[in-house]
């Protein structure tokens, strides 16, 4: 099967295995774990902060910055199709005690006069902001980017009002190959980001926390807390030492898959899509047609060999990763005028 689903179902290289095998291993709850203080340190070096934390997912990345910055009855700023509220907002009210604010965004960035205006002043009847919160590249407007300067602009108007602010950053270094900038430029303005190992990066488990020492500390604590507290995590580390090394020069491949897939299905009858979206390693688009739904159009793609997400009953996305390669692009193409020219 050709799997477009999400760049989540790469599986392990032969050198991630190999590393996983050969690592040295301690107790990382204790901090002796040689290969996981190894990754956390090289994470918090790439993104220019202190200090780095591993964490089982993503999700749990997002929560124990979260914890770490507010207190519960505040409330959290965010663009109105983050992640973090689709997909994690049981965790921000259920988990954190917190009112989830949302704005409308501009391919997924957030306009800072809306940020600003959303910072209330302080009242005995409504909640303070306990923090903004940016998602870089932005999944649900396609895999969109957000500049230097977009995250600065928010940053500050965020900082102007003591509230911090933390990256969803689970593709930022898809953001910042696409955008040509290091990694660190676009989480410098952020007082926290997260990144995921087991996403473009391909590695099978974790994600990194970045900010600074203090920060980190609670940020444990909380991970403790969720029971995220792991022993021999080296075996996690070790094949994401792997992915940062060798996995960060080829995403640029990735995002040339997404743009083949996007220029064939532009041209395609029903097909509307934005081919302004298509920055990274994601084509989002929407099927308007009166012989198949959504549902349906990926069904047919199936007895071609080729899984893809609809996302309801119109929308499909397409993630290309590294167990893609380009003749099943090629074979993705031919399918894709097969089914809808
Ligand atoms: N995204 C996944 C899931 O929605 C299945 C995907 O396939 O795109 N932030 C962002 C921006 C994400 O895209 C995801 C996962 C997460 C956070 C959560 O990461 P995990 O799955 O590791 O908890």
């Amino acid at each position: 099967m050709i799997d477009l689903r999400s760049d989540v179902k790469t599986l392990p290289t032969d050198l991630m295995r190999q590393a996983i095998f050969a690592a040295e291993l301690g107790d990382d709850l204790a901090g002796e774990d040689p290969t996981v203080n190894a990754l956390e340190a090289r994470s918090a070096e790439l993104m220019g902060k202190e200090a780095g934390l591993l964490v089982t997912s993503g999700t749990q990345g997002n929560l124990v910055s979260v914890l770490a910055h507010t207190r519960p009855g505040q409330k959290i700023i965010l663009e109105q199709e983050a992640h973090l509220f689709w997909y994690e907002s049981r965790g921000l009210t259920r988990v954190a005690g917190l009112m989830a604010h949302t704005l409308p965004g501009h391919y997924g960035a957030l306009d800072p006069d809306d940020v600003a205006a959303a910072i209330w002043p302080p009242s005995i009847h409504a909640p303070t902001a306990g923090l903004v919160a940016l998602e870089n590249t932005h999944n649900r407007a396609g895999g969109t980017c957000l500049s230097v300067e977009q995250t600065a602009a928010v940053c500050e108007v965020a900082h102007r009002h003591d509230v911090p602010v933390h990256i969803d950053g689970a593709r930022i270094f898809d953001a910042a190959v696409a955008l040509g900038v290091a990694v660190c430029d676009l989480a410098a303005p952020a007082d926290s980001v997260t990144f995921c190992l087991s996403k473009s990066l391909g590695a099978p488990v974790g994600s990194l926390v970045c900010g600074d020492t203090e920060f980190i500390e609670q940020a444990r604590q909380f991970r403790s807390i969720l029971g995220g507290g792991m022993r021999q995590a080296g075996i996690i580390a070790a094949a994401g030492l792997v992915a940062l090394e060798d996995e960060l020069p080829r995403l640029h491949e990735d995002h040339a898959k997404a743009r083949r897939l996007g220029d064939v299905l532009d041209q395609l009858p029903g097909v509307k899509l934005d081919m302004a979206t298509v920055q990274t390693n994601m084509v989002l688009f929407e099927l308007h047609r009166d012989d198949m739904t959504a549902p349906q159009f990926c069904q047919r793609l199936a007895g071609y060999g080729i899984k893809a997400m609809a996302r309801s009953e119109v929308s499909i996305r397409l993630v290309p990763h590294r167990d893609i390669s380009l003749d099943d692009i090629d074979k993705v193409c031919a399918a894709l005028r097969e089914v809808l020219a």
